[in-house]
């Protein structure tokens, strides 16, 4: 735009314009800071953190870096320090500044100095330090180049003063203190937790790397923390943390890994007497929840892997079909992570790992070396191999049953359930499922509903644990049959989105801990057995109010504490009746408090992160007793409220 305006200025007035267009890229990213940390919430604010840490993981791979420390201060600002060379200080020739200046003013400039190597780490935007300094109502720079300490501050992007001196030092490494932008963010409190999950990742995604986590902040709710991630086995030590409230079946993890002169891949696999598929990959230390080329070579690999064995081994007779991919990965759980130089991000989510020339030589990785492992060590192999067969017995007898469903449902007049009772609309946008416990708390909601779009499907009586069960048991379960064909997308990989005849699904029990358990079996269900439902956002829990506070006419409904201050501040002197459960509601109170889409609740069951999903679910429901009672006691509320 003004470049021909510049033309034949001098250098120091080139400079000037340069400042200029600084200033305008990082107020585009005030503007509409969505665009560049996907959103203002507390995920963008957590955002914020992985984007600098990145820097330092980055230095780490490089290999000049070992320690990075993350604080939470008192104020809910953040201190991430490192021990790498530092961010250079030197004059960038093109920019005419330091070049810490461009990482933290310039738009996209992270990660673009000291060349070699490749930048491997990335948030899930991969925007960098600019972004951040942005979005932050300050941020300073401390960086030590083994002489001097350096530092300088900006607020809401705009640099406060030159790069200066402020002191000596005979050590190297980086600091950088930001509080995240009270005029730009709606939560401003960091979750320990949170954070903890994603270092530890990263930490596990590179091995021997010291990453600590410490919250300075001490209140009520808070106690002062630390936690030191750092683990030397790297994804084999990940696979085993993801196994650790199973029962594996051989003791040592698998590892392969292969180095190249532009990637490299490493994949790291045990298996468990469970029956549920756990790949988790990830490309550049990207988790890559879409899968990708290195997702699907690799299963190729296994599958061609362990026929090949079993035929070799005589464990397949020569009449017995192949086992299936899906036979291979039953009670698998597996990390695949690769490097890669220029990799290509896909899919809805950008997190499709697209490289094609992943994808042949994951597969080549596996097929030499897994089959290599299993010649060397034939008890894993037979217990693997033993394993992937019983999964193929299973499948079919699983067709079997899905074919006499079939045939059966065929055969009567209807093949909906007959406690169903559907709505007229055919139009999935507007359609919702009811889901309801118990037979009075369903007839309520039939009176109660709007028929045009509000379908209720009341189930009763005790529901199948799918933890302890595989897919042809769940074909012929009485309780689970009528969920599978009203929603008329099928189950396991036959599932099918399009399908489904309503937009919501929205599962309505009681408030208390029968009700959990309800919730809870049936959202184990949906993740195990139709996992794309919770993924794609179709799944809700309903919100039925605790209490009722009403004097004469006037009436008023509370769902938890504060709602029922509120209420009663409203209506002094009232009375207050408390629901034990849905059936105490009458079907006009049970629309008004709970289905109308105008002034119900529902929490959306959103699935942000499905190791944890996986874990709550191994625990919740699974046969070990004792991680599920620490569960419990560490997590009373969100056992409730299941936000996964
Ligand atoms: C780049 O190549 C030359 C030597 O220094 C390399 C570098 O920039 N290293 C580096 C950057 N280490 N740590 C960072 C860094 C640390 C934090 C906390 C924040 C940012 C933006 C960068």
């Amino acid at each position: 735009m003004a470049v021909d305006k510049i033309s034949n200025v001098s250098a120091d007035n080139v400079y000037d314009a340069n400042q200029i267009q600084v200033l305008e890229g990082l107020e585009a990213v005030r503007k509409r800071p969505g665009m560049y940390i996907g959103s203002t919430t507390a995920r963008g604010l957590h955002h914020l953190v992985y984007e600098i840490v990145d820097n330092s993981i980055d230095e780490a791979l490089a290999g000049f870096c070992t320690d990075i420390e993350v604080v939470i201060n008192e104020d809910n600002s953040i201190t991430v320090t490192d021990n790498g060379r530092g961010i250079p200080v030197g004059i960038n020739e093109k920019m005419g500044m330091p070049a810490v200046e461009v990482v933290f003013t310039i738009l996209h400039a992270g990660g673009k100095f000291g060349g070699g190597g490749y930048k491997v780490s990335g948030g899930l935007h991969g925007v960098g330090a600019s972004v951040v300094n942005a979005l932050s109502e300050y941020l300073e720079v401390e960086i030590s180049d083994g002489s001097h300490i350096y530092y300088q501050k900006y607020n809401r992007g705009n640099k406060e003063s030159d790069l200066k001196v402020i002191g000596d030092t005979d050590k190297t490494g980086t600091k950088v203190h930001f509080k995240p932008d009270y005029q730009i963010f709606e939560e401003l409190v960091y979750d320990f937790d949170t954070l903890l999950v994603r270092l530890r990742e990263q930490a596990f995604l590179n091995a021997g790397i010291k990453i600590i986590l410490k919250d300075l902040r001490e209140d009520e709710k808070n106690k002062k923390r630390e936690e030191i991630l750092k683990y030397d086995g790297g994804i084999k030590e990940f696979v085993q943390y993801i196994n650790r409230n199973k029962e594996p079946l051989h003791q040592d993890v698998i590892y392969i890994e292969t180095v190249k002169e532009t990637c490299e891949a490493e994949v790291a696999l045990q298996y468990n007497d469970g029956y549920s598929e756990n790949i988790v990959s990830f490309a550049n230390n990207i988790n890559t929840t879409e899968g990708g080329t290195h997702e699907t070579g690799f299963k190729s690999a296994l599958t061609k892997v362990l026929n090949d064995y079993a035929r070799n081994h005589k464990m397949l007779k020569d009449g017995d079909e192949n086992l299936k991919g899906e036979d291979t990965r039953e009670g698998l759980s597996c990390i695949i992570s690769v490097k890669v130089m220029e990799a290509q991000f896909e899919g809805q989510t950008k997190t499709k790992l697209g490289n094609s020339e992943i994808r042949s030589m994951v597969e080549k990785m596996v097929s030499d070396k897994l089959s290599e492992f299993l010649e060397e060590n034939p008890s894993i192999a037979r217990i693997v191999v033993d394993k992937a067969m019983t999964a193929a017995k299973a499948r079919e007898a699983a067709k079997r049953a899905r074919e006499n469903t079939r045939r059966k449902s065929a055969l009567e007049s209807t093949t909906l359930p007959g406690k169903l009772a559907d709505c007229s609309s055919k139009d999935t946008e507007f359609t919702e499922i009811y889901i309801v416990e118990g037979d009075s708390a369903g007839g309520s909601a039939k009176q109660g509903r709007d028929r045009r779009y509000q379908a209720i499907l009341p189930l009763w009586g005790k529901m199948l644990n799918v933890e302890k069960s595989r897919i042809d048991k769940v074909y012929n379960n009485d309780k689970l049959l009528p969920v599978i064909t009203a929603l008329g997308a099928g189950i396991g990989d036959d599932f099918d989105t399009s399908k489904l005849r309503y937009g919501k699904i929205v599962i309505m029990a009681d408030a208390d801990v029968d009700g959990a358990h309800i919730r809870t079996l049936l959202l184990t269900f949906f993740f195990r057995f139709m996992r794309p439902l919770i993924e794609e956002g179709h799944v809700y829990i309903a919100q039925p109010p605790l209490y009722k506070v009403y004097k004469g006419k006037k009436i008023r409904y509370a769902y938890d504490e504060n709602g029922l201050k509120e209420a009663l501040l409203e209506i002094p002197d009232a009375s207050i009746q408390r629901y034990k459960g849905l059936g105490e509601m009458n079907p006009e109170q049970l629309w008004e408090t709970t289905m109308n889409p105008e002034t119900r609740i529902m929490l959306k069951v959103e699935m942000e992160d499905a190791i944890a999903a996986d874990e709550i679910f191994t625990i919740l429901m699974g046969d070990k007793v004792e991680p599920r009672r620490n569960f419990i006691e560490e997590n009373a509320a969100s056992v409730v409220n299941l936000d996964i």
